[in-house]
């Protein structure tokens, strides 16, 4: 018995690997990235094993496009996106384990690997159709390489495989009047093979998997997983005319490369190995044992990806575990527009944090309070201004800095002793106790908005105490009562560092230094004796500041200015 299949569980969250052909907006952080990092940083404080992956998509005719129009190599693209993307995550507190990429010498093998076991079980199926060609360049055109009208909603630039108008999935031989993007001419055809995996064959399968099986998922992805499998599934081709990716490791596929949606997915496989290999541990348990979670964190439009397609090529391959969860998010607009890199209509991560330096948290706190879980949801900068003046600094920070500065004033910073408990405290206390399994299991079932209104409900329940209570007006006549009443709300900004950690990191780590409290896991929040009596904390640090007008009419002229909404 190999030696994983006695532990415990683990863990396995994947974020989707971002094209690594531009930077990365608030869009993606919205749709994939900071759920996954609350949900990977909870099962840690939750001292749950898990593994937190991450990586650039560095194939693909995305990537080829950009290097095309910059007039770079492709690899001179990847390379510069993803060590600019690592550094943004990074900077946003985005906590993988690993920020890997597919260009990777392993993920190559990996990739081929998985490519060969499915071959050799005769898994594909084998077609030579007729592909659009470029006469002019020489070359067999990718989908992406050929745009034309949309025949639902007549949008002239959609591309051969989706149309970014209207978001519907498209094959090249649907588009009205194609051309392609290199010539500008009408693409002819030409005959070419390629290799097939059947997903037709899985569709029972796939029925009694996600339609009987997977009713718990969110119903935005339930639903789309529904109606893809309801319209019937067709063989879909796994292999390109490219010369830009995991070559197809067969003799008669000279010239042809994986296509990017097969190797990217076996992106995590390999970025798994790549961080077992340098921390000295087996990454066989994260995508092998029966009782591990793999949990996939995507973004609206790559939901069939990761539902459909690479749990067909896992199932085929035999050796892996499935999904058991793909919590994908809906899409967040920008001030009402959608967000769009070709329209230069985003606001952009590593921009944003040279306009609003160590406001890191500010940003997290926005996105969460208003992210797109179960339908599009808007970013502006007016709301972003009012969540952190009415809520982060009014709500939250001031509740924490009045307790800090009265336990100061009052006790010259030492943490006072609990007297006599009367009814209004035994509410505190109550709250106290029962938020970490609620915001814990908020987390856990992927309702990450409902986890941050718990948390910042804890703060106007502190407000509130301090509000009735008044401990200022008590201190001339009932020190005993001021001590019960400041030792509490100081007990409840223990709790809210400790559950305040997977959404706000950043805040989270100033509260715990003000505190002096060490690392603290999960199951310690709710205790209402975390600091000791006669304990010195540190005077309030600045957690958060009003955020003027002007900061926030400059960010909506930078975004006005340059984009093609407003042209
Ligand atoms: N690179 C698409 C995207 O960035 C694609 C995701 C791959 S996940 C395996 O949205
Ligand atoms: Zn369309």
């Amino acid at each position: 018995m190999p030696s994983y299949k006695k532990k415990a569980f683990c863990y396995t969250v994947t974020a989707a690997l971002p094209y690594a052909n531009g930077p990365i907006h608030i869009g993606h952080l919205a749709g994939a990235y900071l759920p996954a990092d609350i949900y990977a940083r909870y099962l840690r404080s939750k001292k749950e094993r898990v593994v937190f992956i991450g990586g650039s998509d560095e194939h693909g005719v995305p990537i080829t496009i950009s290097a095309q129009k910059e007039g770079i190599s492709p690899q001179q693209v990847v390379d510069s996106y993803h060590a600019l993307n690592r550094k943004t995550f990074e900077d946003f507190g985005i906590s993988f384990d690993i920020f890997s990429r597919t260009s990777s010498k392993l993920h190559q093998k990996t990739a081929s690997d998985f490519f060969i076991k499915l071959y050799e079980k005769g898994i594909f199926e084998v077609h030579e159709t007729k592909q659009f060609y470029d006469q002019a360049h020489q070359q067999f055109l990718a989908d992406r390489y050929i745009k034309g009208t949309c025949p639902r909603c007549n949008y002239e630039e959609a591309y051969g495989d989706q149309c970014e108008s209207c978001g519907t999935t498209l094959s090249p031989n649907e588009l009205i009047n194609p051309k392609s993007v290199l010539s500008g001419k009408k693409p002819t055809l030409k005959a070419t093979k390629h290799w097939y995996l059947p997903l037709d064959t899985y569709e029972d399968w796939l029925k009694s998997w996600i339609i009987k099986g997977h009713q718990e998922w969110k119903k935005n992805v339930y639903g789309q997983c529904k109606s893809w499998i309801d319209q019937g599934l067709r063989p879909r081709a796994v292999t390109r005319d490219l010369d830009w990716g995991v070559p197809v490791p067969l003799q008669e596929a000279k010239g042809k490369v994986l296509y990017v949606w097969f190797d990217a997915p076996i992106g995590y496989i390999s970025a798994t190995k790549e961080w077992a290999a340098t921390n000295n541990q087996d990454w066989e348990p994260f995508w092998k044992d029966p009782k591990t979670k793999l949990v996939h964190f995507v973004g609206k439009d790559n939901i069939v990806f990761h539902c459909i397609i690479f749990p067909v090529m896992l199932k085929a391959h035999g050796d892996f575990i499935l999904p058991e969860n793909v919590p994908a998010n809906e899409f967040l607009n920008l001030e009402g527009n959608k967000l769009s890199t070709s329209r230069n209509w985003a606001v952009w991560l590593h921009e944003y944090l040279v306009d609003f330096s160590n406001k890191q948290d500010v940003l997290r706190y926005v996105i969460c309070a208003n992210a797109p879980e179960a339908k599009d949801s808007d970013f502006s900068w007016k709301d972003f201004q009012a969540k952190n003046n009415n809520e982060l600094v009014a709500i939250l920070g001031n509740f924490i800095h009045r307790s800090l500065v009265l336990t100061h004033k009052y006790f010259d910073g030492i943490v006072p002793e609990r007297m006599h408990i009367t009814s209004i405290d035994e509410e505190v206390v109550n709250q106290i106790k029962k938020r970490p399994d609620q915001i814990g299991d908020a987390i856990a079932h992927f309702k990450f908005k409902e986890g941050i209104q718990l948390l910042m409900e804890l703060a106007r329940i502190g407000n509130k105490y301090l509000a009735d209570t008044e401990p200022w007006k008590l201190i001339k006549h009932d020190v005993g009562r001021v001590k019960t009443i400041l030792n509490l709300t100081l007990q409840l900004i223990a709790t809210m560092a400790i559950l305040a950690e997977p959404f706000l990191p950043f805040t989270s780590k100033k509260l715990r230094a003000m505190l002096q409290l060490n690392e603290l896991m999960w199951d310690d929040a709710g205790n209402t004796h975390l600091l000791q009596p006669g304990r010195k904390i540190k005077a309030p640090t600045l957690l958060f500041e009003k955020i003027e007008d002007t900061f926030i009419e400059q960010q909506i002229s930078k975004l006005k200015a340059h984009n093609l909404y407003s042209a």
